[in-house]
């Protein structure tokens, strides 16, 4: 599983303090971070309520490239942001993220081709995220319609079928594995699949890095991708590089987990 390390974050007071006071210190830090605990992408979002947020998009990107070659997933709902940030990017980037509405995957995917980004496609429409696993697959099916008549491969598509916190909506879970799983049925190739896993445990629950744990290796053996997480959490990358070699995705040796954090 791939892990977008989720901490430039301006939900984050070390963030939010960086972009307000326009110094880097605290994102090449996490930068740095994230890649030596075994992050692939680096997940940029602005967080909520910034004044200007173009110009924190750009001045996140510009601190985390000064130290990190890792490719971007530039997280927001504004797609003025991301086209600002998808200016500044020195690798080709994710796009995070797209409903299945027609005016936003009109707007995205077009961007996506215009700057050759990966896109996350994310299973709700105007009436939000639906409960079962047949109603996200529909929403599924339609982005990975969408992005195919503009051009897009199922293989540039990464779907979201959204985690919600297991304290609000625990009967959410069983469905998302099951969209996990049918989700490879959709084409071939298949989109890949990704979660923003942290949302799993949001909200006050006791023992969050079990929670998001043991949520990561039940999804992988359902078939997922990637995940926005926290790479800076050990045992998490610890269970994820285990749960590879369960799965037999790759080579068992005796350092399998430092090889992992390395790929
Ligand atoms: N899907 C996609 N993108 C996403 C999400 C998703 N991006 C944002 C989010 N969800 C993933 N990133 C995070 C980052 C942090 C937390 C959860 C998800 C988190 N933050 C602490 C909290 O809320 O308790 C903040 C603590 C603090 O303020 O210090 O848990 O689902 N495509």
């Amino acid at each position: 599983m791939i892990i977008i390390g989720e901490r430039i974050n301006g939900m984050f007071t070390d963030i939010k303090n960086a972009i307000s006071n326009e110094d880097p210190a605290a994102v090449q830090e996490w930068a740095k971070k994230q890649k030596e605990g075994g992050a692939r992408y680096l997940d940029i979002n602005v967080g909520p309520g910034s004044a200007n947020p173009k110009e924190a998009m750009k001045f996140l990107i510009e601190a985390t490239q000064e130290v990190s070659d890792l490719p971007l997933c530039l997280d927001s709902t504004n797609y003025d942001v991301i086209e600002e940030g998808l200016k500044v990017c020195k690798n080709p980037a994710m796009i995070n993220s797209v409903p299945a509405e027609p005016d936003k995957m009109d707007r995205v995917f077009s961007l996506a081709k215009e700057f050759d980004a990966e896109v996350i496609g994310l299973a709700k429409n105007q009436e939000g995220i639906p409960k079962d696993a047949e109603s996200r697959m529909a929403l599924a099916m339609e982005l990975v319609a969408t992005a195919d008549a503009y051009g897009i491969s199922a293989d540039m598509l990464y779907i979201d079928p959204l985690v919600l916190p297991c304290n609000v909506a625990q009967d959410h879970g069983p469905e998302v594995f099951e969209t996990l799983r049918q989700i490879k049925l959709v084409s071939d190739p298949p989109p890949k699949t990704v979660v923003g896993l942290s949302n799993i445990s949001q909200g006050g629950i006791k023992n969050r890095e079990l929670v998001n744990r043991t949520f990561a290796v039940m999804a992988m053996a359902n078939g997922l991708d990637a995940a926005i997480a926290d790479a800076d959490d050990e045992e998490l990358i610890a269970a994820v590089a285990t749960a590879r070699i369960i799965l037999n995705m790759d080579i068992y040796c005796d350092s399998y987990i430092d090889v992992f954090k390395q790929q």
